[in-house]
């Protein structure tokens, strides 16, 4: 992911979402992760699998974070070999039956105005807002990259 890279969504236009009643049982969300951020990063990434076994259709229509400004639903897409990003309008849907998945491959959370940076280990608290099923809070476990040095218990160099 290089900052350099984002095109920063001026027109985001995610709706805001209806005031829900409770969280909907037949949305699941699986594994949600993100990658720890450099000490002034000003955006981070999030992951995360959204499993619908309802018999109804829903749509992931906002998300928000107490770690950043505002997150947003961002698409990837590789014009003239040059990967690009940008909001997904008008909300992701999740078919009945289906699972959706944000990935490094494709669309992911844009967490955007960090409050602080996102450090291995920790867990980043969100919400989904679905059309039907209301918000849904989970959090994203900071997961250092495969291959990373791994942090050294007792080698706290603050
Ligand atoms: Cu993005």
């Amino acid at each position: 992911m290089t900052p350099r890279l984002i095109l920063v969504a001026a027109l985001c236009a995610l709706s805001v979402a209806p005031a829900a009643l409770a969280a909907d049982p037949t949305i699941k969300i699986v594994h949600p992760w993100s990658r720890p951020t450099p000490p002034s990063a000003p955006t981070a990434v999030g992951y995360l699998t959204i499993v619908n076994s309802g018999a109804q259709p829903d749509r992931l229509i906002d998300v928000s974070s107490p770690a950043a400004e505002k997150v947003e639903l961002h698409a990837m897409s590789m014009t003239g070999g040059v990967m690009r990003m940008r909001p997904v309008e008008g909300g992701l849907p999740i078919p009945p039956g289906a699972s959706v998945s944000l990935d490094p491959d494709g669309n992911h959370l844009m967490f955007i105005g960090l409050k602080h940076p996102f450090a291995a280990g920790e867990r980043i608290p969100v919400t989904l807002n679905f059309e039907h099923g209301g918000p849904t809070r989970t959090a994203l476990s900071v997961e250092a990259p495969a291959g990373a040095m791994p942090a050294m218990p007792g080698m706290n160099m603050h």
